[in-house]
């Protein structure tokens, strides 16, 4: 007897709104399915009436919401035959193709930016067994040069060009959507390669519309097909709201930039794959670019940590930084609820956790005796 309650991944979850059939054999881990965690403490230190809450896609099986796209893209790549995939990636790419490929069997080739990715995303690539190249070059090289390689040699690309990536990722919407009962007004998310704000608004627009056809330009890759897509916006669709790192913001430039630099190397992307949708999505949903500092992208995450207990990696706190500059401007009205995608697991980067902690009050070190540990505890009780 097969145990039925058990949660078997979100192309299993949402098969009728993916290309799959029953025939297809689903490489899955048990992703998705994440919490959406309202936040306590944040609004309140803001001083605003604002519902805020972040869906914590860093407890997917390799620690960000790669997955939602990799089981998509893995599985169909090992319907149609391939025995091998690659990708470019600032990390989370590359951890989650090489995870799903070690569960299919099959050979994962991954690009890396020599000494620009974060420590626990290499050993991640290098423990689920990929080829890692790492190249003396930026992820956009890296991008570059897969697109070439995939004509000379049998490999298939797993990057969010490839589009089933963005099929898999669209399901965090229906999620959000599921748990909320609706959209909500804003959904703020850290961009890149702007592959997952194009899903999220998919999923958004697939789940708010009635039967029919196509609603959406931005869903280019459904080709029409989406179970929901249809004329009629029946539900309520976010405002998406994209921030980027200012020293790798080219949707702020208005054109590519060619040297990305950010703390937050996930995102340290100069060309986005996915330039034109996302400024669909802008137009379509009303929302909007804009850009965060590196250090604000450190004080949100350190905020997350210590006011809600939520461990993000660096890219990911841009949405937070990016929403606090919003609301506390105005631009995002009191009374609006949100949702801030939390991309990827704060443990994925170490070093850039530890550094910001280093030689802070938090971390001390003593003598192994009694009297030493109980001043340390009657000294920095909160
Ligand atoms: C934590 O892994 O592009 O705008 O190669 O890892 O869809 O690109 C990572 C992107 C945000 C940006 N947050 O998403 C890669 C890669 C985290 C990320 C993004 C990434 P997109």
């Amino acid at each position: 007897m097969p145990f039925r309650n058990r949660y078997t991944g979100l192309i299993d979850r949402y098969r009728d709104r993916l290309p799959v059939s029953d025939d297809t054999r689903i490489i899955s881990l048990g992703e998705g399915n994440t919490p959406l965690i309202r936040l306590h403490n944040i609004p309140k230190l803001l001083g605003k009436q604002v519902d805020i809450y972040v869906k914590y896609e860093g407890l997917n099986p390799t620690g960000s919401f790669k997955d939602r796209g990799m089981t998509m893209a893995v599985t169909k790549a090992v319907e149609e035959g391939s025995k091998a995939i690659i990708c470019a990636s600032t990390g989370n790419t590359s951890a989650a193709a090489a995870a799903y490929a070690a569960r299919a069997g099959i050979t994962a080739f991954v690009l890396i930016p020599d000494g620009k990715i974060a420590m626990g995303k290499l050993a991640q690539a290098m423990m689920y067994g990929a080829i890692t190249l790492q190249i003396k070059g930026n992820f956009d090289d890296g991008m570059r040069l897969v697109k070439e390689v995939a004509g000379e040699a049998p490999v298939t690309i797993v990057n969010s060009v490839n589009p089933y990536r963005l099929q898999g990722q669209k399901t965090a919407a229906f999620e959000i959507i599921e748990e909320l009962g609706r959209a909500p007004d804003y959904h703020c998310l850290p961009v890149g390669n702007a592959g997952n704000i194009t899903a999220h608004w998919i999923g958004y627009c697939e789940y708010s519309s009635a039967s029919g056809e196509h609603v959406t330009e931005a869903c280019a890759y459904c080709n029409g097909k989406c179970a929901y897509a249809g004329g009629a916006i029946v539900g309520n669709r976010p405002k998406m709201v994209g921030y980027q790192a200012a020293g790798s913001a080219p949707f702020l430039r208005g054109h590519m930039v060619d040297h990305p630099e950010t703390i937050a190397t996930a995102i340290r992307i100069g060309h986005p794959q996915s330039w034109d949708r996302a400024w669909n999505v802008m137009e379509e949903s009303g929302g909007w670019f804009a850009e965060v500092t590196d250090a604000e992208i450190l004080a949100a995450q350190k905020m997350l940590t210590q006011y809600e207990g939520v461990f993000c990696e660096p890219a990911s706190a841009a949405s937070l930084a990016g929403a606090i500059k919003d609301i506390q401007s105005g631009k995002i009205p009191e009374g609006s609820s949100l949702v801030l995608t939390l991309t990827g697991n704060g443990l994925k980067d170490p070093d850039t956790a530890i550094a910001q902690c280093q030689g802070k009050a938090t971390l001390l070190t003593i003598d192994a005796t009694l009297d030493q540990v109980k001043r340390a505890i009657l000294d920095n009780m909160r």
